[in-house]
């Protein structure tokens, strides 16, 4: 069996989207899109219907948690077994004076040894601390994020991108070559602290069976990989993002109350079951995020389930591959996932040349998770159709499809700032 996934593996990651695209049963069209019901994230398993907050946060929330844990992302773990924190270095006047630079690793075997994650802090030193903060999971490195030559070059193997695993250190070359999606210096002048952690240290992205990465520390009872219903990557990806919110908690310069998850792509479906299971965080934004994230799997437009599991076989549980082309039998959608972040703030961005991630699926799952939103008295999306090309909906729930291709850019940043202020800036 992992024979043939890695021959899919590796010829499927090196078809372009575009290509895959191509084949038949992706579509690519509105008018095409077959009718489809949604499960209802109001209707109690017993058929009962949830019309107050209490039976939600009691009965509903656990049960739809407990659907996505064991037919989409798998249930992960509780905390590492022997976990610490170590300061690696700090520097006062980072970029010109305007920060504060921190690096800890997160050590998660023991100290100086095995698995651990390094955590990049940014600090404004104008704002008063604690500060509210965005954690960003990063795909190359802390270094790729900003040209700082303060930041430590990762120290984990670099994965090649389409999926095929090789082993690569991270040179002084790749430092700052994700700079234009993170404006770090604009994000600490508005008083929020910029933090990441680079996806690779917490599970490298490729399908080894799970020999690597996080999920070898909780094999028990001669288990040498997860069962059927237990994480994949992305739940590994989730579990490192609490683990980085465990140290915020210790760290005296970021308001843990008041932080912000966000993610790119396969990083923003991370973001949003981050923020689904641990309601530590404040807020999640999803960048982009479609199949398995912001985007209706019923809608089967673009990426499908199938697709998806077909290409990146260990992002999701085993169980979710019971869903190829049968989208109509999932427990869930999408919606739901976003429903369970209710009343905390959520925005879903798209962007108008990534159909591949369906724009018009993501918006209709944020307009979907609305009705929860409600039971808390909140608003949620309250237009009917998706707003024009760079125009956002922010209530609770902030939506924009940009224009352009599939990546974050300023335009989105302008926006998520917009929304932070609104919601994690306005009441102190
Ligand atoms: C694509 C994948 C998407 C998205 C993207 C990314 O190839 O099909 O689901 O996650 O990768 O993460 O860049």
């Amino acid at each position: 069996m992992k024979v043939r996934y890695w021959i899919l593996l590796v010829v499927s990651a090196w078809l372009p989207s575009s290509l895959l695209a191509q084949r038949p049963e992706i579509n690519y069209d509105e008018s095409k899109v077959q009718p489809y019901t949604l499960p209802d994230p109001l209707a109690l398993d017993s058929g009962r219907r949830v019309t107050d907050k209490e039976t939600w946060i009691e009965k509903r929330r656990p049960e739809i948690l407990k659907l996505f844990e064991t037919h989409v992302y798998g249930k992960r773990p509780g905390q590492a077994p022997h976990m610490s924190f170590g300061q690696t270095s700090i520097d006062h006047l980072a970029l010109g004076g305007k920060a504060t630079r921190k690096q800890v690793s997160i050590y998660l075997a023991s100290e100086n040894y095995g698995t651990k994650i390094d955590v990049l802090v940014y600090v404004p030193n104008q704002a008063k601390r604690p500060v509210p903060a965005f954690l960003v999971l990063n795909f190359g490195g802390n270094h790729s994020v900003h040209s700082d030559p303060g930041i430590d070059l990762s120290q984990s193997w670099m994965h090649v991108r389409s999926g095929e695993a090789v082993e690569h250190r991270a040179t002084e070359k790749s430092r700052g070559v994700m700079k234009h999606r993170w404006p770090v210096e604009k994000i600490i002048s508005r008083g929020y602290a910029f933090t990441t952690i680079y996806y690779g240290d917490v599970d490298p992205d490729f399908d080894d069976g799970f020999q690597n990465g996080v999920h070898p520390l909780f094999y028990k009872d001669g288990h040498t990989q997860p069962k059927p219903d237990e994480w994949g990557s992305i739940a590994a990806w989730t579990w490192g993002l609490s683990r980085t919110m465990d140290y915020f908690e210790a760290d005296g310069d970021i308001d843990s109350t008041r932080v912000a998850v966000l993610g790119h792509s396969r990083l923003g479906k991370t973001a949003l079951w981050a923020a689904a299971q641990d309601e530590r965080f404040a807020m999640a934004i999803s960048n982009n995020s479609g199949c398995g994230g912001a985007a209706l799997s019923r809608r089967r437009f673009g990426e499908t389930v199938e697709a998806i599991n077909t290409r990146f076989p260990h992002w999701f549980c085993d169980n979710f591959n019971n869903y190829n082309g049968r989208e109509g039998e999932l427990p869930v959608d999408q919606h739901m996932l976003i429903s369970l972040i209710a009343p905390r703030p959520v925005y879903v961005a798209s962007a108008v040349e990534d159909r591949w991630a369906d724009p018009q699926g993501e918006f209709l799952a944020a307009k979907h998770a609305s009705p929860v939103y409600a039971l808390f008295g909140r608003e949620g999306v309250q237009v009917e159709s998706q707003p024009a090309v760079d125009e956002a909906v922010m209530t609770t729930i902030g939506y924009h499809v940009r224009a352009g291709k599939h990546d974050v850019m300023l335009s989105d940043w302008e926006r998520y700032l917009e929304f932070a202020d609104r919601h994690l800036m306005e009441s102190k």
